[in-house]
């Protein structure tokens, strides 16, 4: 076996406790060091994980040390993080949002691909045990070509105390959540070429939307709806969890609570419960987010090592990331925006 690939984790904040966790269960790769503005926040994961190395400057990538960084930093953040990394060769996996806007985005990938060094997003919604299997389902054929979809997430947890950001994040809802939702529409039901949405803000003292409701226009003529909200009252909560269904030439798959697949086809129905990993490290209600955290980054580095494409490539993921900026177009405009209407600027 290769010597595991050495990478910096940089971002010891709420969720990189889930990307360290992780890491140690990934194959051929391990974090040699962790980095983070505040020392003693780096110093005390550095600690708690057990790992050799912290710094409190990014720059450290420069040293030549490391195979790959793992950014889990907040959005703002990213465009100068992977430019660092980027400037010392370095490939980097990198949290979603990948940039506030499309224009940060698209420059982001740009400068990357100009210097031939490698861009994923950790974006781990489709890497979840329930999309897999469906995603399995859809390509053995037995729903058919598929025509509609509903993907639905809605809960009331509280994410504020845990993410604070989030409260004054302008682009809240669909770059916080419709955004796995947009790459799970295109993961399940292939691109979209357009969408339509419409943005509510429920929750008091929240400064962006904390509720939307978007329809996208899939390359074959397909329509999926996606409503994601922060401000929905079910008990129990339905936090992490997607439902919605997918509906085919031959058949439809259900997406019901507890990760449950109902599979309609040739005039019958039956039920798949899709289990967890039962990893020592997880734990209610986060399992289902979890277990997809090292599937991504195993991800990353089987294609680091192998050259094989990255599922969810900057490349790639311009497509979810201008549908999201469509869609906070159409939200202003009341119109439904094509991606293509969306300008490049120089
Ligand atoms: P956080 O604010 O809790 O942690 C970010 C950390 O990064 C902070 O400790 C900060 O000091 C550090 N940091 C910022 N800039 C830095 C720099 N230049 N150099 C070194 N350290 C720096 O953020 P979080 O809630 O952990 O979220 C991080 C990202 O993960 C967000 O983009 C969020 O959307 C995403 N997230 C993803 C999932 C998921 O994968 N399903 C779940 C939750 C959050
Ligand atoms: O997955 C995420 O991006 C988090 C959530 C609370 C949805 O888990 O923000």
């Amino acid at each position: 076996m290769n010597k595991p690939l050495n990478g910096l984790l940089i971002g010891c904040g709420f969720f990189s406790r889930n990307h360290l966790h992780g890491w140690s269960d990934v194959e051929g790769a391990e974090i040699g060091a962790v980095c983070d503005l505040d020392p003693a926040r780096a110093e005390a994961y550095a600690k708690e994980y057990s790992i050799p190395e912290f710094h409190v400057d990014a720059s450290i990538l420069k040293s030549g040390a490391f195979d790959f960084v793992d950014i889990c930093t907040t959005m703002d953040t990213h465009e100068d993080l992977v430019a660092l990394a980027v400037e010392a060769g370095v490939p980097v996996i990198v949290q979603k949002p990948f940039a506030p806007d499309i224009e940060t985005c698209r420059r982001i990938q740009a400068n990357a691909e100009a210097a031939g060094v490698r861009v994923m997003l950790h974006e781990n919604f489709r890497f979840q045990n329930v999309f897999r299997r469906l995603r399995d389902i859809l390509d053995s054929g037995e729903i058919g070509e598929t025509t509609f979809a509903r993907l639905s997430w809605r809960n009331d947890i509280d994410v504020y105390t845990n993410q604070p950001y989030l409260t004054k994040t302008k682009r809240f809802m669909i770059m916080d959540v419709g955004i796995h939702m947009i790459d799970l529409a295109r993961f399940l039901m292939g691109n979209a070429d357009a969408v339509t949405c419409l943005n509510q803000s429920v929750k008091e003292g929240i400064a962006g939307e904390d509720a939307a409701t978007m329809l996208l226009r899939h390359d074959n003529a397909a329509t999926s709806i996606i409503d994601v909200s922060y401000a929905s009252h079910r008990t129990p909560s339905l936090f992490p969890q997607t439902l919605g269904e997918i509906e085919g030439r031959l058949g439809t798959v259900q997406i019901l609570q507890g990760e449950v697949l109902r599979i309609h086809s040739n005039r019958t129905t039956r039920d798949e419960k899709v289990e967890d990993d039962g990893r020592s490290w997880t734990s209610e209600p986060w399992i289902q987010i979890q277990d997809s955290v090292p599937k991504t980054q195993q991800h990353f580095i089987d294609a680091l090592r192998s050259g094989q494409a990255f599922e969810t490539s900057a490349e790639d993921s311009l497509q979810t990331y201008s549908l999201a900026e469509a869609a906070y177009q159409s939200a202003d405009t009341g119109k439904l925006i094509e991606i293509s209407s969306l300008e490049e600027v120089d």
